[in-house]
């Protein structure tokens, strides 16, 4: 039997074009056997969070269903994120790309190189905003509703640029 999961994914990039390489990254990820898109939030931009020397990141959630593994995604993730030519420089520095996995259906876990929920999603607006747009419904585990986190956390300068096409 083949389990499928429901997964959130956040995207975000700063740097060569944003917009063309969240695009990118949805198809790449889109292209991946055991991997179906199920919803796909609009573009959002923000300023940075970290280092202020750096330019506006552009953001999106996309949720997919799959039957890989949490760390075989993890790993398929990160792939995609080297073929687009991300350099790993400083902790929260500018990227061409950064995918993160932001649930893996109700599950919490808690691997060396994976922790899920996501550490910090709970209180980015650049997360939190883009997710409730396609899950309004949704728990977040360990945390509670994502519409009194929503509700409780700050804009912080994001903007809505437009739907992702
Ligand atoms: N890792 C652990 N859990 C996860 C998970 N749930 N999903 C590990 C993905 N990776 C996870 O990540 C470091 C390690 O985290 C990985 O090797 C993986 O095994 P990274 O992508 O190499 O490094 P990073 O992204 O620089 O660090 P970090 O702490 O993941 O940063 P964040 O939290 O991703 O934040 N400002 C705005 N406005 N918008 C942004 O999107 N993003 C960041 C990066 C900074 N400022 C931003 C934004
Ligand atoms: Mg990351």
């Amino acid at each position: 039997m083949v389990i499928e999961t429901v997964a959130y994914l956040g995207l975000g990039s700063n740097l060569d074009t944003p917009i063309e390489q969240l695009r990118d990254a949805r198809m790449a990820i889109c292209a991946i056997n055991g991997i179906e898109e199920i919803a796909f939030s609009s573009l959002y931009r923000s300023p940075p969070m970290g280092s202020q020397n750096q330019p506006d990141y552009v953001n999106a959630v996309m949720a997919i269903k799959t039957n890989l593994p949490p760390l075989i995604l993890l790993s398929t993730l990160q792939h995609i994120e080297n073929e687009q030519g991300r350099v790993r420089t400083e902790r929260w520095g500018a990227r061409t790309l950064d995918l993160d996995i932001l649930l893996f259906g109700d599950q919490i876990l808690d691997f060396p190189n994976l922790i899920v929920p996501h550490y910090g999603m709970t209180e980015r607006a650049f997360v939190l905003y883009p997710l409730f747009e396609i899950a309004p419904d949704l728990m977040i585990p360990k945390h509670g509703t994502l519409a009194e986190l929503v509700a409780r956390c700050p804009l912080d300068g994001l903007e809505r640029l437009a739907n992702a096409t």
